[in-house]
């Protein structure tokens, strides 16, 4: 058999050691799984990053780094020329149809503890909402603001594909045409040894592990979904991470720049909020641009200081892009020339002992490879970035406790809404550290924005009183 060849010869044909053992379907199904494993690529990536135990990062001169331009966000955004005009050019982008939206949801939220996707966790603070309900609220406010369907690209993995399309549809999609939301699940890659030999889980399964967010690029060329975009005329995609709620998916302004910029690949900047904050670094390396992780910048860069006492590298990195279709393309077709890097990741990987038992590690014991999204931007033609503010855009559910937990995610959605009251004329009492003491929500069906909610705010007769707290 050619596979047990070809595996033999890249020197993997230990995945067969209890091939004889199995029966017919478990075979099989041993055969299916191995057929998707891409023997070149994993050759060149334990070259990369097995034997020589280097990554991408590593090669970056630190000392050398500089930190990214940026549009700064002006005081009144409107009354500002060049946002001004990004909001006319892409609100009729969206107008125009060519607005796609795209969550990765591929993440297992082991941190929070969460045992199901993510994305069905309760995040707002009187309806309990789910974070998928949040954004598919967001996209229906859109769509109704805009007289425009927005299709949403959900990005799940093999782990919670089924469990997220149920989710869906136990819940009639939130009142979405389920024609305009695309499912599609990222790709595997093989977990691997110290010695870059593919992990054994047990007698007839290898170990696969999600190939990282980067991987959506690949999987949104496979699935078709990429296909389908153009099919609807759609050349933007707006790209979004599953944990933030209050993430602004449907942007004019943000998409506007895009636009103006011609360019391949924008992001969205956040001033850090201490200098250790976990969140990617927008510098630019070598001539280009690129996102240099937390993890991988030495705490001293993280923490230097401008010539006036400013953090020189204080733009954060939140995940928010958008994305041109034909970038995507570019880099995600099957041969394509352009390919992302791949990072390693040291895990406990459960594998099959000397009898084929699966034993769980205690340490890590394997290696899985990941690839990231943002990679792409050193790749992208005229990248832009535009500042955005935390407030309205980033405060996301990571943590069962502590920072980015969803006491703090809780507390800062009052506090978003909370501010819009204000710019209204409403004053919400406020407790420590400003947080309000009222449990007030405003849902995006009603408004999503503070122009749209001071708007409707002054419409609305009677007013509902917030005596005790409000819902809207
Ligand atoms: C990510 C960024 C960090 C910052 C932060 C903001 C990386 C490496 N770092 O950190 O720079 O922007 O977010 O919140 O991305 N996901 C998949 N498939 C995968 C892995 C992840 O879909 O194989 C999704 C996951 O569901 C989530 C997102 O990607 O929506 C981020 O994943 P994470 O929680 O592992 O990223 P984090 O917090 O380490």
């Amino acid at each position: 058999m050619d596979l047990i060849k070809d595996f033999k010869q890249a020197g993997q044909e230990h995945v067969f050691k209890f091939f004889d053992k199995l029966g017919k379907p478990e075979q099989a199904e041993l055969l299916k799984q191995l057929e998707q494993v891409d023997l070149s690529e994993l050759e060149r990536l334990n070259n990369e990053l097995v034997f020589n135990g280097g990554t991408a990062e590593k090669n970056i001169n630190f000392s050398e780094l500089k930190p990214a331009p940026y549009q700064a966000l002006p005081k009144d955004k409107d009354a500002d020329p060049a946002w001004a005009e990004a909001k006319n050019i892409g609100e009729k982008a969206i107008r125009d149809g060519r607005l796609a939206v795209f969550v990765v949801a591929g993440g297992q939220g082991t941190r929070l503890g969460f045992n199901a996707p993510k994305g069905c966790y309760k995040v707002t603070p009187v309806k309990q909402k789910s974070l998928f309900q949040v954004f598919a609220e967001k996209i229906l406010s859109a769509s109704k603001k805009y007289g425009v369907r927005i299709p949403w690209l959900v990005m799940t993995s093999q782990v919670n594909d089924a469990d997220t399309r149920r989710f869906f549809s136990e819940n009639s999609f939130f009142g979405l045409d389920k024609d305009d939301v695309i499912f599609f699940s990222q790709g595997l890659m093989p977990a691997v040894d110290k010695n870059g030999k593919i992990i054994l889980e047990s007698k007839g399964k290898i170990a696969m592990t999600p190939d990282g967010h980067g991987g959506c690029l690949r999987a949104m060329c496979r699935s078709g979904a990429l296909d389908e975009l153009k099919k609807r005329g759609i050349d933007c995609i707006s790209y979004f991470q599953v944990d933030n709620p209050l993430v602004n998916i449907i942007d004019p302004y943000f998409l506007g720049f895009h636009i103006l910029g011609k360019s391949e690949m924008s992001s969205k900047m956040i001033p850090k909020a201490y200098p250790l904050e976990k969140v990617g670094h927008f510098c630019i390396s070598d001539g280009k641009l690129t996102v240099v992780e937390y993890s991988d910048l030495p705490a001293q860069y993280q923490q230097m200081l401008d010539d006036s006492g400013k953090l020189k590298f204080i733009a954060g990195s939140v995940a928010i892009h958008i994305l041109d279709r034909d970038f995507v393309e570019r880099l995600g077709r099957k041969g394509s020339e352009l390919r992302l890097p791949f990072h390693r990741a040291d895990k406990k990987i459960p594998y099959a002992d000397e009898n084929g038992n699966t034993v769980k590690p205690d340490k890590p014991n394997g290696i899985k490879f990941e690839m990231f999204v943002f990679d792409a931007l050193p790749m992208a033609k005229s990248p832009v970035i535009i500042e955005g503010f935390r407030g309205d855009e980033f405060s996301p559910v990571k943590n069962a406790e502590g920072v980015d937990s969803p006491l703090t995610c809780r507390n800062d959605q009052k506090k978003q809404f909370a501010r819009w009251f204000k710019s209204a004329g409403v004053d919400i009492p406020l407790g420590e550290n400003a947080v309000p003491l009222l449990d007030i929500e405003i849902s995006p069906l009603f408004a999503s924005n503070e122009e749209d909610f001071v708007k409707k705010w002054g419409n609305l007769n009677p007013k509902p009183e917030i005596r005790n707290g409000l819902y809207l």
